[in-house]
Parts: C-alpha cells; structure tokens; sequence
C-alpha cells in the first residue's frame, strides 16, 4: 500500500500509525504540501479535494483519515471495536475529531509555526485556541477513569484523536493542564510498534520550525 503523505501532517500521521500497528505493508509517497504538492493537478487526479492522506491499496484509491482508518481497521479485523454499538462509538469519535479537535489544531499550529508571522490574520489563534479548550476539556472528561477512547482496547478513534498531539511545534497545548489526556498519550505511545510521526514520515521542513 502507499499512503500520500508529509511528516507534519497530523491526518496522515493517524493513517500511518494505524498502518503500523496493524502490521500492514506500506510505503509513504512524500507530497511537498508547503510547496503546493497537494494542489497541482497530478495530484488532483488521485484526490479531488487536494488533501492529504490518500491511501492506494491496489486498485482502490481512498481519501480522508476517518475512511482510511475504517479501510485498515476492516481489512485486518484489528483497532476497530468488539461490537456493532462499539464501532458506532468509533465513528462517534471520528467525526467528532475531524469536526472539533484535529482540524483546529491543524490550522492553529499552521497559523504558528508554518505561516510567516507578518501573514498571521488577528485576532484568530486566540480564537481557535479557545474553541480548542472546549475540545481538550471533552476528550480529557472522557478520558477520567478509562484507559481508551471506546471500549477496553486501543481502536481506531484513540489513533485519530491523538493524530496532533505528539507533534513538538507549539499551538497551545500544555499536557501538565490535561492529565487524562496526557496520560492517554503515553498509553498510546507504549503499544508495540507505535512510533513517531517525524519517523514514520519525511517531513517538508528541516528540524529547524520544531
Ligand atoms: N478531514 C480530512 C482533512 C485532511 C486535511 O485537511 N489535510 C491537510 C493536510 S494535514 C490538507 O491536505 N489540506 C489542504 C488544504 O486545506 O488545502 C482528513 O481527515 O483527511
């Protein structure tokens, strides 16, 4: 399989990880995002929405982490819940991610670390940030007093909700202010296999913007 992908892409990150920890054979295809990779047309072709992750296995061609997480968790049985009512959970948890937590960490961090500063519009990290308190305050409620996001066992909704959350390059999250969540983080990154997203993937940048 190849997953299209960057090192500083915290969606892609979650499709990589799940490709690992579910012991699947794959390559990443670097996609030079900061340089326009995902919004040239070749790259169109493979994904109209021009964004990354896309996953090929063959002749099927997926984009979107929510439905590549689904793909893998399917293809190998593992990571995806025990039940019908758990893998609803899941999705529960996916969508949530993609709507609340993953997408605004993904545009606050690009606005700090990625963005020159001259170029950053007022007033808006101040306001995802805020957004992005209600949404730790959510994931680390949840977290009190259970190990994994759904269920008794790692799935693919710890994987999704945990994609931005390694990454060293500020955008306002202190762990010492989130106990469960931080606690969580270093469950995950104790499973067998788990590694970090700047090993999984090449990244644009050099170690500098870290
Ligand atoms: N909901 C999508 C979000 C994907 C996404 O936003 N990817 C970023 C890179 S991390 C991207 O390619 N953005 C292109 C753009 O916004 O123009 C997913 O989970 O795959």
């Amino acid at each position: 399989m190849k997953l299209y992908c960057f090192g500083e892409s915290g969606n892609a990150y979650k499709c990589a990880l799940a490709l690992t920890l579910a012991d699947l054979e794959w390559e990443p295809v670097f996609v030079d995002f900061f340089k326009g990779g995902a919004r040239s047309p070749e790259f169109k072709k493979i994904n109209e929405m021009g964004e990354v992750p896309v996953l090929v296995d063959g002749d099927t061609t997926l984009t979107q982490s929510g439905v590549i997480l689904d793909y893998i968790s399917s293809k190998t049985g593992k990571l995806g819940g025990r039940s019908a009512a758990e893998r609803r959970e899941v999705l529960r948890w996916l969508f949530w991610d993609n709507h609340k937590l993953s997408t605004q960490i993904g545009t606050t961090r690009f606005l700090m670390n990625f963005l020159p500063a001259d170029k950053r519009p007022e007033g808006v990290i101040p306001f995802q940030q805020s957004r992005l308190t209600a949404a730790y305050t959510v994931l680390n409620d949840h977290l009190a007093g259970r190990n994994w996001i759904v269920g008794d066992a790692p799935t693919i909704a710890d994987l999704s909700c945990c994609g931005y959350l390694y990454y060293p390059e500020p955008f306002g999250f202190d762990h010492t202010a989130w106990p469960h969540i931080d606690r969580w983080l270093n469950r995950v990154a104790a499973l067998p296999g788990w590694q970090h997203p700047y090993d999984l993937m090449q990244r644009a940048f050099g170690s500098e913007v870290a």
